[in-house]
């Protein structure tokens, strides 16, 4: 059941000229035949017992019926070895999130790629009664100034992020499903997102979304009364987006332990605003001093409108 009057285009996975028309003209779409019934099946047992031990979220970014798993990638050998490194995938990266420019080394013109690296891979269980989360942008993590290309048309390289998502089970208007706006990446910053302007993205199993980050969405509100909506996220960005010294893998957790404040907080042991850099939920330096949260919540203050 379609809530709003843009339709998503569902495409073979067999057709990547289709898939790519597609998100450069909708910013999204669903790809048929992505994978396996039997591939999805393990990731769902791969993941189960992060999501049964996880708990429910203290704020604005999750319903509290909400799951997660979070590090998939480490988790599930088979979101490791299948779908992040999957030709398809790469193929869409590539085309969207890569970057290459070009500069003079002395009078030589030297020109370098940075590849897509997956930024963020997690599990999501929308369990009944949740709310729909609210439209938003996955890459104001990456404070994107969207420019206005309503107009011009899309301009391939304005994204720095793109995400897959694939279903755990049918997801439907019920259960949950992600709600979209196709089109709104590219709307500039000042146009607000309108639930009646959304659609839902219902999936089968096998199928698998993709949208770039600068598209409006959200998970849906799950109004059955005892489905779970289970969703196995991918997120790619930028391959630069990191420091250039990897200081994290370098200096031990006794050496980071005796910095001052000030330099565990400029070196990246915080979190960049909003979300960037968690580990399991926790801040870098939560992590390093091996402190178990009772629960957690919302890394930046909410600014719902009151
Ligand atoms: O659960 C979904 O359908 C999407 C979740 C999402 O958009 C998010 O957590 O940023
Ligand atoms: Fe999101």
């Amino acid at each position: 059941m379609a809530i709003g009057i843009a339709q998503v285009q569902h495409i073979d996975r067999s057709d990547v000229s289709a898939i790519l028309q597609a998100i450069v003209q909708d910013g999204c779409c669903i790809i048929k035949n992505f994978t396996d019934v039997e591939t999805v099946r393990r990731v769902n047992e791969e993941a189960r017992p992060y999501i049964e031990a996880d708990k429910p979220w203290k704020g604005d970014l999750f319903p509290p019926e909400t799951r997660r798993c979070t590090n998939l990638v480490g988790r599930s050998n088979t979101v490791r070895e299948k779908w992040i490194i999957d030709p398809l995938i790469r193929k869409l990266t590539a085309y969207f999130v890569d970057k290459t420019t070009s500069n003079f080394y002395g009078e030589t013109k030297h020109t370098y790629t940075s590849e897509a690296i997956c930024s963020i891979a997690m599990t999501f269980d929308i369990g009944p009664g949740a709310k729909a989360q609210r439209l938003h942008r996955d890459d104001k993590n990456f404070h994107v100034d969207h420019e206005d290309q309503t107009t011009a048309g899309y301009r391939v390289g304005s994204d720095v992020m793109m995400a897959c998502m694939v279903p755990g089970v049918q997801t439907t208007f019920e259960n949950g499903a992600t709600l979209a706006i196709p089109g709104s990446h590219l709307w500039g910053p000042d146009r607000a997102p309108r639930t009646s302007e959304a659609i839902v993205a219902e999936m089968e199993v096998t199928d698998c979304w993709v949208m770039l980050g600068g598209l409006y969405h959200a998970g849906g509100a799950n109004i059955t009364e005892n489905e779970h909506r289970i969703l196995h996220g991918f997120f790619f960005e930028r391959g630069f987006y990191r420091q250039e010294e990897n200081i994290y893998l370098a200096n031990s957790t006794q050496d980071v332990l005796s910095w001052s404040p000030e330099v565990q907080k400029v070196m990246g042991y915080e979190l960049s605003s909003p979300n960037i850099g968690f580990v399991n939920f926790r801040t870098p330096l939560q992590h390093l001093r091996g402190e178990q949260l009772d629960d957690y919540g919302d890394f930046d203050t909410s600014q719902e409108a009151k």
